[in-house]
């Protein structure tokens, strides 16, 4: 058994209450839900968390019964929230999903929700002593002006100290006018990061691309150097200065739900990055995370402990 102490990750973003339904189709009267919580960077916190890295997320919650679901589900998955804030005067967010033709939609109810007003006070110097990864996703530029300012702002410090910086832009078009809007305000983070994670087709859209070499080249253009895309069945293609390699996932899943393997796919990938594998070997880590999220239609439940993955994480890590 190793000894080593965790690596320590920190993210910051939103987290909300979720309707998720119990059966398929559009919402309707009568309509059935399993209440949940969910949000891009606590879904990617639970992950790492359950293959044992330390991780601190830290958000603004209503001091409301959907705030304290959030806290208590977080805290039960052993995430750090001693940077959580509770705010009096405004709501914790609330989304629902439905299902149909093999997509999942969602609406959401968030606007001037708590985290709505994040802001670089919420995240002191002294959350990022001893961080090693810091995570951040283009929804938290998407909720207003200062969480979009603590993105850029947490970046810079992140790498001031010396921590891996990793970008999912998470485009979720409910947020955004158009894509070219949100890549317009994203482009301000992109100094400061280590690692650009997306989606083919979410790339594409915001690099306003046709395909993957295109977007490499447009993101290396815009001083990206590290960019890894996913490729739905194909797995992931990894770019670096030294060129692109596809790394296949190690075998095809059923869909149940999508939403949440991008979290998923991130969390794999830092965890490969915290144990010092190739890009390549990260990659594939986040392909089996990814992997146990769409088995789910939650967006972290069926996320694998560190025992159900370490065999096949570590036989397909490229050396
Ligand atoms: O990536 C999954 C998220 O999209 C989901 O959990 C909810 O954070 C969320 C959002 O803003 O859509």
């Amino acid at each position: 058994m190793s000894a080593r102490a965790p690596a320590r990750v920190l993210t910051a973003g939103e987290t909300m209450a979720l309707l998720d339904p119990l059966e398929e189709g559009q919402i309707e009267l009568g309509s059935r839900f399993e209440l949940r919580v969910a949000g891009a960077e606590s879904n990617f916190g639970v992950a790492l968390a359950r293959l044992g890295l330390a991780v601190t997320w830290i958000s603004r919650l209503g001091e409301d019964r959907f705030g304290q679901l959030v806290i208590d589900a977080l805290a039960g998955e052993g995430l750090d929230l001693g940077y959580v804030t509770r705010d009096r005067d405004r709501p914790t967010g609330l989304y629902a999903k439905w299902r149909a033709g093999g997509r999942t939609q969602v609406i959401y109810y968030r606007a001037g929700a708590a985290a709505s007003v994040l802001s670089s006070a919420d995240v002191p110097d002294s959350a990022l002593e001893g961080v090693d990864v810091v995570h951040l996703t283009g929804i938290t530029m998407a909720l207003g002006d200062s969480p979009r300012e603590l993105v850029v702002d947490l970046a810079r410090r992140a790498r001031e100290h010396g921590a891996i910086v990793v970008f999912d832009p998470n485009y979720r078009p409910a947020l955004w006018r158009s894509p070219a809007e949100a890549a317009d305000v994203h482009r301000d983070v992109l100094p400061w990061i280590d690692w650009y994670l997306c989606g083919l087709e979410e790339g594409n859209g915001l690099f306003a691309t046709h395909d993957a070499d295109e977007l490499f080249a447009a993101q290396r253009a815009q001083g990206i150097e590290g960019s890894v895309v996913r490729v739905g069945e194909r797995g992931a293609l990894v770019w670096t200065p030294a060129g692109a390699r596809e790394v296949a996932p190690p075998r095809q899943e059923t869909v149940l739900d999508e939403v949440g393997a991008g979290d998923a796919f991130a969390a794999g990938f830092v965890f490969g990055l915290t144990r010092g594998w190739p890009p390549e070997g990260c990659a594939h880590a986040g392909n089996v995370i990814a992997a146990a999220a769409l088995r789910g239609t939650g967006d972290w439940e069926t996320l694998p402990t560190l025992a159900d993955v370490r065999e096949e994480l570590e036989t397909g890590a490229p050396v």
